[in-house]
């Protein structure tokens, strides 16, 4: 079992020599006590073997491998089906550290409660030790971890979704200064009860200790946990970004490409505008995917912002996903997929609400139980998901394995906003694209636990993912302005915006009519419409033709209305407030100011 020697893959081959690694694997497993320990190399055997066996122990269920070669499907515990924000925690020495918008336990505290959990918690299971990169390989911007998991489901996740096995280790490699410079992550779904389940972050300590749950973003280490809750710690201290962004590429008809980074809360679109497909009116012109959920971005030598995509594949939401919503996605997970809650019909294919073509009448929902097409229940979870290589998508980035990323011309902020956001707005400055990030506010979603459909303040898509006080990194963001020389212009849209519960905005592919506009005001090629809040089209510099709505509809969708308005910058100041000392006084100051331009514009005084 446990050993000081150092671990060899199948045919006998030393894969690591790290003594940093090796002591801290064998803490670990007398700790957690498994029956073996597996070091994963990422090979195709090794993915076959594990398959198997996962197949064998009834995790994975084979799909129509004729229709869907390589593909599984995964059937998560139903009280176990998204990420839990009452359950995760940074455990900061102090409590301000971690902020007003974060769970907090003390780090002693914390290893106590949550090793007790761990204790023995893999008896009569395999450990397998799961190097990962986080980022290309051989990247200086790159982050290694390790993740310990009982899990097969999370290797095989992992392999997918990071750069995984051999190359980690090698890239860590046996001595050198860098050696001991590895996320240290432990994972067991222990008997997944939510009672004894908790996501703990020990930024200092560069550690991660999840258990008691076996889905998404609670146990894929490398992702939420890791790129955003660690990687911001990491990036304030070393004058880096790491954001809930997508990245993509616009190459115009003449072969111009501009880079784009644009954070939406989750499941608010960012895979779909990071695969989206231009419309016929956009003849010529290509949207390139370099990633479609976190971006980590360093200041160039040029002194632009610069994005690398931390992730290898995608953890994409599955309802909604169809050849007319999103058809590259579709072509991304043809193959070498896994699902997670999705149903299955009676050929050995996946469903889900929204896919193509008329609703099956008899599939296996997401539960494993038969349903028919007349059942009030949703065949699929809200929140099922496909998890896919990145080398599938047909759009695929050439400079998705940059080591240096891609130069960043545009910032967008959106969210799910059914009243007052308008489609697309510009900020006059940085500082007013910080606030634009700072007051983002989204309608909740299926992607974590409790109720679906409120309003709330999730400044830059990070609420949950931010893993150090929150006001600290609105500070950290301000302060990045005196380093990026060249920084890239910032942009607030909206997709959602509603009028007798229907949608204004046709979106998906249609969006690009917005980012058209974004680009042209990058590079400085179209006017604006000054508003109190921001720049917007000026009429006419919206690209509408071949759009089959009502004018109307569109100006709704781009109305901005300022009763409205002042309600919503009024709501901010209480969301400013509790987030207490740390909060830049900067943004407080930018929205009073609106206030009182809102007054003036208004006839009032102010
Ligand atoms: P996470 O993976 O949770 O971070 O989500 P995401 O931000 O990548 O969201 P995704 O692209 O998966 O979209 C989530 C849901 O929003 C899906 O059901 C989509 O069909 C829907 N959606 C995406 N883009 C649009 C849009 O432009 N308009 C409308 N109405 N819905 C959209
Ligand atoms: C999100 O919730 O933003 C996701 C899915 O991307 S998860 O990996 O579960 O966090
Ligand atoms: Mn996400």
């Amino acid at each position: 079992m446990t050993s000081s020697s150092s671990p060899v893959d199948a045919s006998g081959k030393v894969l690591t020599s790290n003594p940093h690694l090796i002591k801290w694997v064998a803490e670990m497993a007398a700790l957690t006590k498994p029956d073996r320990i597996v070091w994963c190399d990422g090979s195709a055997d090794e993915k076959k073997k594990l398959t198997e066996e996962a197949v064998e122990l009834k995790i994975l269920e084979p799909l129509n491998q004729d229709k869907l070669p390589g593909c599984y499907l995964h059937r998560s515990n139903p009280n176990d089906v998204a990420r839990v924000e009452n359950l995760t925690f940074i455990c900061t020495p102090t409590k301000d550290e971690a902020g007003p918008t974060n769970n907090w336990m003390d780090p002693k505290e914390a290893y106590a409660k949550v090793g007790k959990l761990f204790d023995g918690s893999m008896k009569g299971r395999t450990m397998y030790v799961v190097p990962y990169i986080m980022g290309p390989a051989g990247s200086k911007l790159s982050k290694v971890g390790v993740e310990l998991t009982d899990s097969i489901y999370v290797v095989l996740n992992q392999r997918i979704m990071t750069r995984m096995g051999r190359v980690a280790l090698d890239m860590l490699g046996d001595t050198g200064p860098h050696s001991n410079d590895f996320n240290r992550g432990l994972h067991s779904t222990l008997d997944c009860n939510p009672e004894r389940r908790f996501i703990c972050h020990f930024p200092q300590d560069n550690t991660i200790w999840s258990v008691g749950s076996g889905y998404g973003g609670n146990v894929l280490l490398g992702k939420k946990c890791l790129a955003l809750r660690i990687g911001s710690y990491l990036g304030k201290t070393e004058g880096w970004l790491a954001e809930h962004m997508l990245i993509l590429g616009v190459e115009s008809p003449e072969g111009e490409m501009t880079y784009v980074a644009a954070a939406f809360p989750s499941a608010c679109g960012k895979t779909n505008f990071a695969m989206m497909i231009p419309p016929k009116r956009f003849k010529g012109w290509k949207i390139w995917t370099v990633g479609d959920d976190i971006a980590w971005m360093h200041v160039g030598d040029d002194g632009r912002l610069y994005a690398v995509n931390p992730e290898n594949g995608y953890f994409g939401v599955a309802p909604g996903t169809s050849y007319e919503s999103n058809p590259n996605a579709m072509k991304t997970i043809m193959k070498d997929t896994i699902f997670t809650n999705v149903a299955r019909t009676p050929d050995g294919d996946v469903w889900w609400e929204g896919k193509d073509g008329p609703v099956p009448p008899e599939v296996i929902d997401w539960k494993g139980n038969p349903w028919t097409s007349k059942s009030p229940e949703k065949a699929a979870h809200p929140n099922s998901r496909f998890t896919a290589p990145a080398k599938n998508n047909p759009w695929l980035s050439k400079f998705a394995d940059d080591p240096d990323g891609v130069p960043i011309s545009a910032i967008i902020f959106g969210g799910r906003r059914a009243t007052t956001v308008p489609l697309v707005m510009q900020a006059f400055n940085w500082l007013n694209g910080v606030f634009f990030g700072a007051t983002l506010g989204s309608e909740t979603t299926a992607a974590a636990t409790g109720k679906v459909g409120v309003v709330r303040r999730d400044p830059f898509a990070m609420l949950p993912f931010c893993g150090y006080n929150m006001g600290e990194y609105f500070q950290h963001w301000l302060k990045m302005q005196s380093k990026i020389t060249h920084p890239p212009k910032i942009f607030l849209v909206n997709w959602f915006r509603k009028k007798d519960g229907k949608f204004l905005w046709p979106g998906f592919g249609e969006n690009m009519r917005v980012l058209k506009w974004i680009v042209d005001r990058a590079r400085l090629r179209v006017g604006g419409q000054e508003t109190v809040f921001g720049w917007v089209p000026k009429a006419g510099d919206l690209d509408l033709s071949g759009l089959n709505i009502p004018h109307e509809q569109v100006d709704d969708a781009t109305n901005i209305d300022l009763d409205e308005w002042q309600t919503e910058v009024e709501s901010y100041g209480e969301f400013f407030k509790s987030l207490g000392a740390e909060m830049p006084r900067a943004l407080e100051l930018h929205r009073e100011l609106l206030l009182a331009r809102i007054e003036a514009v208004k006839g009032g005084h102010g």
